[in-house]
């Protein structure tokens, strides 16, 4: 059991894309172990919390935003993008649409972000169907790569490759913070010293300048 009181950052992300893709269920089997085959949709937004280790002895809070796929719901679920420091974009390797749908979901997150920092993860889900694929691996990371972003496939059924997208997306947000390209920023919720941090410098500022921006997954400078 994760002990949410003793934790070294705090990495808020929202988790986007088409209804159905499978994001609430990416959440619950990596947050508590389960999935529904039947699970209802969601409102606006959801929230869920889990505790991972970046590396030996860095504890990382993770604030996981859930939204909804439903366009009535854009308004409302737009509003949590501005303070997260990591967006996981999903879409439906069963469904093509979905995945055609993944730029409009890309470019809204970035207009809403900048020019705060944050890193992407492109996760194709539901990879248990295999004989229903629509959308292969190849286009799915070709897609990644020319948008510079990180790429994985997932089920939640089945919970392959799902602490391994939490971990990917984790470990890169934390090595931009080590190498000072995201930086702790009062009135900026994306990243957050923890209890174990002893030199939580809430005022120093996020460093956007292009000539700054690390080679991956930037939401305003590639
Ligand atoms: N076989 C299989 N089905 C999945 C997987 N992930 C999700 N599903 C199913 O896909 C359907 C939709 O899942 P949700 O997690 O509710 O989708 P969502 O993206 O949260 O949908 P909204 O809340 O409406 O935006 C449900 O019937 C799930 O059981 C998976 O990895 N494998
Ligand atoms: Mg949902």
């Amino acid at each position: 059991m994760d002990n949410l009181y003793s934790y070294d950052y705090q990495f808020r992300m929202i988790v986007v894309g088409d209804s159905t893709v499978g994001k609430s269920s990416l959440l619950r089997t990596f947050c508590d172990g389960s999935f529904s085959p039947d699970p209802d949709p969601t409102v606006g937004v959801d929230f869920n919390v889990r505790i991972v280790e970046v590396k030996p002895g860095v504890k990382v809070k993770l604030q996981l935003w859930d939204t909804a796929g439903q366009e009535r719901f854009r308004s409302i679920t737009r509003a949590y993008y501005r303070n997260s420091v990591g967006v996981l974009l999903i879409y439906d390797t069963t469904n093509y649409v979905s995945f055609t749908h993944v730029t409009n979901w890309l470019n809204d997150a970035r207009q809403q972000i900048e020019p705060y920092h944050c890193v992407f993860l492109l996760v194709g889900t539901k990879i248990d169907r295999e004989s229903e694929r629509q959308v292969t691996t190849e286009e799915g990371k070709a897609f990644a790569d020319f948008h510079n972003i990180s790429f994985i496939e997932t089920s939640s059924k089945s919970t392959l490759y799902v602490q391994e997208a939490f971990a990917l997306i984790a470990r890169e947000i934390y090595d931009l913070l080590t190498e000072g390209h995201i930086h702790v920023q009062k009135g900026w919720d994306g990243v957050k010293t923890g209890p174990n941090t002893a030199s939580s410098n809430q005022n120093q500022s996020v460093n956007i300048t292009q000539n700054d921006q690390p080679k991956r997954n930037t939401c305003c400078g590639s």
